[in-house]
């Protein structure tokens, strides 16, 4: 990259995919543009022939996917010129609504599930002055609630029903391309409301249109003449794989899930937002669905922390719970390659990262000789 060049963002970067205005105000914090980790050790001990990534969203600015989205949606809000934007949120959304809202000097208001929010997240939308109400209900009882608030009050809605969200989100399968070279054979998600893998779906499809020597299909906003026109890297589209936690798992009922529950608490949701789309989403790409339990989801996290030094919180680590099922399998068959979106930070729920380390501190006193001992006692 050359010297003074500053990385301003994915609205800066792909402003002739998305749509705004060469004199839109952009609401940004440089979100975007995430690592593309390609894994060593646990492919290693899988004895299979798969090129395995994880794509970091949690290294977003305020740790995960969701500020893709929220840039988009708050700079379409200030344009529009709303004061005020509201949503629920089993966490992440909250905390990307309060920062961005924070960023553009307006008021979020943020409904969220009594007690089951993560720590991490709960602090976030606490610290950047959102006003946040806490419901005696679920997700999807705060969906209701804000959808009807949005309906009558004037306020701007910014959970993913919001298209400007999934225009943002899109833009992590761009950056997955430009990196590869081409898409991925196979893409796993975790899946609550569904938004993401449609997002993901529309970025790779747009880019699959532009591939070739002509454009195949209407791109939504560039009229074909964006970067990727011409460009033939991305003619085909990955196999679209979501995950769902076992206690959340309405696309495995074949029906919404009245009192969903995991341990996963970003995907604890039990009436998905994007329900038809997702399921065109699984058809078209020729994907699937599955489920993962709470146990596997934890140990996915763990394998990715002590094996990898990447942690992610639960909900991202399912991910790769199921891909690594379905790799083991051969479900996702040898030579393939594959990406795992891990979209949100270890670092967001640190409860239930102590609860199941695998090692807790060691008391000793500060004493030369103790610590000496403590070292040679756990030594590897
Ligand atoms: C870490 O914050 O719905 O399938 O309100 O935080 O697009 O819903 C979070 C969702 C996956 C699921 N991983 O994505 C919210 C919220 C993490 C998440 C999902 C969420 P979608």
């Amino acid at each position: 990259m050359a010297f003074g060049h500053r990385y301003t963002g994915l609205i800066d970067r792909y402003r002739d995919r998305l749509p705004v205005h060469d004199d839109t105000r952009i609401i940004s914090l440089g979100e975007g543009n995430t690592p593309l980790i390609r894994l060593n050790n646990i492919p290693r001990e899988l004895s299979r022939d798969v090129e395995l990534y994880v794509k970091f969203e949690g290294l977003n600015p305020t740790g995960s996917f969701k500020d893709r989205g929220m840039t988009m949606a708050v700079t379409k809000a200030v344009e529009e010129g709303s004061k005020a934007i509201i949503c629920a949120s089993t966490g992440n959304t909250s905390a990307a609504a309060a920062a961005y809202a924070a960023r553009a000097g307006i008021t979020a208001f943020v409904v969220i599930p009594d007690g089951k929010i993560a720590m991490g997240k709960l602090a976030q939308a606490m610290m950047h002055g959102s006003v946040v109400i806490q419901i005696e209900g679920n997700f999807d009882d705060g969906m209701r609630l804000v959808k009807e608030v949005a309906s009558a009050a004037p306020v701007t809605l910014v959970n993913s029903v919001n298209p400007f969200r999934l225009q943002g989100q899109k833009t992590a399968a761009f950056e997955i391309v430009e990196e590869l070279g081409r898409a991925p054979d196979f893409h796993c998600l975790p899946v609550g409301n569904a938004g993401n893998i449609t997002a993901h779906w529309i970025g790779y499809s747009e880019l699959a249109a532009h591939s070739g020597d002509h454009v195949t299909a209407a791109c939504t906003f560039c009229s074909g003449h964006c970067r990727y026109a011409g460009g033939g890297v991305a003619g085909q589209r990955p196999k679209m794989l979501g995950y769902q936690a076992s206690g959340s798992a309405p696309f495995m009922r074949g029906a919404m899930v009245d009192n969903p529950d995991t341990v996963a608490t970003a995907i604890r949701i039990g009436h998905p937002q994007s329900w038809d789309v997702a399921w065109k989403v699984r058809e078209e790409s020729g994907g699937w669905f599955d489920e993962c339990t709470d146990d596997e989801i934890l140990a996915a996290q763990k394998l990715l922390t002590e094996k990898e030094g990447i942690f992610c919180e639960p909900a991202s680590a399912a991910s790769v719970a199921g891909a690594l099922r379905d790799i083991r399998a051969g479900k996702i068959p040898d030579g393939s390659s594959v990406v795992c979106t891990l979209t949100g930070h270890g670092l967001k729920d640190p409860d239930t990262a102590i609860a199941q380390a695998s090692r807790t501190p060691i008391k000793v006193p500060a004493e030369i000789d103790a610590v000496t001992r403590a070292i040679h006692e756990n030594m590897d």
